[in-house]
């Protein structure tokens, strides 16, 4: 069930395109949580510059929490219920952060939405996504929420083959983007991160995408 909405609606969803929502200022009443969280997950799970499967470093620094990790070496792109680093489980998911992340895929028409992973991306100016698509989970019915904070990023948003135009929108400090639906397998990136200072992240950019991993099954 997802819900029709028109681009510019005064309740703060805007529709990117079909089952892709931007939410604005959805998080900014929760900031100092997410970066008091961030800080303590990443004082357990260290942000690192992960390998492609190429063997070419990410200029975008990453961690995780939850049951399962998003993670990239040369073996390949795939979700890990151990860190690499340190061989033991990512830091767990607070509760708070799980529910604002079901609250704003409920806002976006998915009712159902069970994150299970959460991949945080620390952006230093420079730093830039490639087009990319969102497919190393297992049920594509689920939706990915998107968190961002601090310096603003521009967000490109294109279809389902790498060669279709994005849409460019910027992406703000407590701005959430939820996507499923037809938009699941989009093409998306991040421009490359313009110099700035965010009085809350100072020279960084974090992004925090909320997913439904389902790896249990595939516990070691
Ligand atoms: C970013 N986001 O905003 C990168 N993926 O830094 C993503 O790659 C992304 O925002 C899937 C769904 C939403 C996203
Ligand atoms: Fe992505």
């Amino acid at each position: 069930m997802q819900r029709d909405l028109f681009e510019g609606t005064d309740d703060g969803i805007l529709k990117l395109k079909d089952g892709a929502y931007l939410l604005k200022a959805f998080a900014l009443s929760s900031e100092q949580e997410f970066m008091r969280f961030i800080h303590s997950v990443s004082s357990e799970a260290p942000f690192r510059h992960m390998l492609t499967p190429g063997g070419r470093e990410m200029s975008v620094a990453m961690t995780n929490c939850g049951l399962a990790g998003w993670i990239t070496d040369k073996r390949g792109y795939r979700y890990d219920h151990l860190d690499p680093l340190s061989n033991t489980a990512w830091p767990s998911m607070p509760l708070g952060f799980s529910s604002l992340a079901e609250k704003a895929a409920k806002k976006s028409g998915f009712s159902s939405f069970t994150p299970n992973s959460c991949l945080i991306n620390r952006y230093e100016p420079g730093a830039k996504m490639a087009l990319h698509q969102d497919k190393d989970e297992d049920d594509f019915s689920q939706p990915i929420v998107s968190v961002s904070l601090g310096l603003p990023a521009k967000f490109l948003f294109g279809g389902l083959k790498r060669s279709d135009k994005p849409l460019r929108t910027q992406l703000a400090h407590g701005d959430v983007v939820v996507w499923g639906g037809a938009s699941r397998l989009a093409y998306h990136g991040i421009d490359k991160l313009k110099e700035g200072h965010h009085e809350l992240t100072g020279a960084y950019r974090y992004n925090l995408t909320f997913r439904s991993a389902k790896i249990i099954e595939n516990l070691k």
